[in-house]
């Protein structure tokens, strides 16, 4: 990575920063790609990243309507950990976790991957059942999980409220140590710097506006800057996922709900590691900067407008004050939501669609950052191949015809 000194810095602040470097290229579109991918966020550019990086295929744009991770990539409350109950979870996100725990190597870049650990709460004896049975499936597929009582739960956080008498009584927790957070929009722009030094076009501003299509077979996508031609087109949108299934004629198994998160003034370092609980739909951890990043559930309408309800944010610091008094009179600084897709096993769609040469990869509602750089590398593995990553084969859209669902729901503090 390249080191700026303290003159360096001072030189380009009095430049207005007009010198430095730009991290990617802004190439013109081509007319044609081998691979067009559609949506710019982490998953997209760590598609395109591992096509280039493992596969050899670098003839490829990544076409994005708005900016690099402007959507769901930055703006999730970017907790990572790999805790999920069913065996294809199990591998699919731990394979994941082990691509975050060499990832700022990988791309030469400073992701600020922090294995702080995450800590899910039980506030009764049914939550305590439920994460002790967690932790037993979650340690028979080899990955690191364990129960806290509640007086390791208290010295591991001793800000936190585990008074009896509490409206939320804490009783334990399931705890990964490995789990931990990391900063999203650096992770968006290390792929795609990564993915254009390898020679993948990252066009921005450049939206998809139709999938054309000749029979069965894909042949490109239309956009506002023109028809491109390609024989694989990969569409990794998120929460506009059924927007463009629509657009090749598909109907997707998805809603898209607003969620939620906020941040609160910067405070001096309080808490180490990622509390979240599923009773209160809470989750909290302290970012670098020193602010508390707070997220809530998804707000229950669909919607494709990137805010939620006031409702949900005064429910989250209702729960946030009662299981941390502590916060009590700390000023909330910003607000915003994401599209989340959501679909009705709460479990991602990652493969091959009946139209030749169309994929997608989409569905992981509000849990998906944790999975950017895993998704990408079996993404990847789908398109060169034609064929599925013995990891994703279980996330066929095919599943919710065959009735194999990979049921997820409790997975994380985030109702959905
Ligand atoms: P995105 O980053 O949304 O990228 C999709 C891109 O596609 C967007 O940039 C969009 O502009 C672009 N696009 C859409 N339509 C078009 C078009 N027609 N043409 C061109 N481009 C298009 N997950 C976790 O694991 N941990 C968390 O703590 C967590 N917290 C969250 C908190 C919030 C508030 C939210 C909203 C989400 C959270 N998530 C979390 C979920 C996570 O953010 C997402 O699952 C993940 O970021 C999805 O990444 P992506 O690259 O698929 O989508
Ligand atoms: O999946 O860990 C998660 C998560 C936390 C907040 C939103 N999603």
């Amino acid at each position: 990575m390249k080191s700026y000194s303290i003159f360096s810095l001072l030189r380009n602040a009095l430049s207005y920063h007009q010198n430095w470097q730009a991290a990617w290229r802004s190439p013109e579109p081509k007319p044609a790609y081998d691979v067009i991918i559609v949506g710019g966020g982490g998953h997209g550019l760590a598609t395109a990243y591992y096509l280039a990086k493992e596969h050899g295929i670098t003839n490829v744009a990544v076409l994005e309507k708005g900016w690099l991770g402007g959507g769901n990539t930055g703006r999730n409350t970017t907790i990572v950990r790999s805790n999920y109950l069913w065996d294809e979870s199990a591998r699919l996100y731990e394979h994941s976790l082990k691509l975050w725990e060499g990832l700022s190597q990988d791309l030469n870049f400073n992701v600020m991957f922090s294995q702080r650990g995450v800590l899910n709460l039980a506030h009764n004896l049914h939550d305590l059942r439920e994460l002790q049975r967690r932790v037993s499936a979650i340690r028979l597929n080899g990955i690191d999980s364990e129960i806290l009582n509640v007086e390791q739960v208290k010295e591991m956080v001793p800000i936190l409220n585990c008074s009896p008498d509490s409206r939320y009584p804490v009783l334990g927790a399931s705890l990964q140590r490995r789990g931990g957070v990391a900063r999203h929009d650096a992770v968006a722009w290390g792929f795609a710097r990564a993915a254009d030094a390898r020679g993948i076009d990252i066009i921005q501003n450049c939206e998809v506006t139709g999938i054309r299509r000749d029979g069965d077979r894909v042949l490109g996508v239309e956009t506002t800057r023109g028809f491109m031609a390609a024989p694989k087109v990969a569409c990794v949108t998120a929460g506009h996922s059924s927007v463009l299934a629509a657009m090749a004629g598909l109907r997707l198994p998805i809603e898209s709900h607003p969620l939620q998160a906020l941040v609160s003034e910067p405070i001096k370092p309080i808490l180490h590691t990622v509390v979240m609980s599923a009773a209160v739909h809470v989750y909290v951890s302290q970012s670098d900067k020193g602010e508390l990043v707070l997220g809530a559930g998804i707000d229950a309408y669909t919607s494709y407008a990137q805010r939620g309800s006031l409702s949900v944010i005064e429910e989250i610091m209702a729960s946030t004050v009662t299981l941390f008094p502590i916060f009590s009179r700390l000023k909330m600084m910003r607000s915003w939501g994401g599209i989340v897709d959501v679909c009705p096993d709460a479990s991602p769609i990652i493969g091959k669609t009946p139209i030749r040469g169309l994929y997608f990869n989409c569905g992981w509602g509000t849990g998906g950052f944790k999975a950017t750089p895993g998704s990408g590398h079996v993404f990847a593995h789908t398109i060169a191949r034609d064929e599925p990553h013995p990891l994703n084969a279980p996330y066929a859209l095919d599943r919710f015809a065959n009735g194999s669902l990979i049921d997820e729901h409790g997975a994380a503090a985030v109702a959905h």
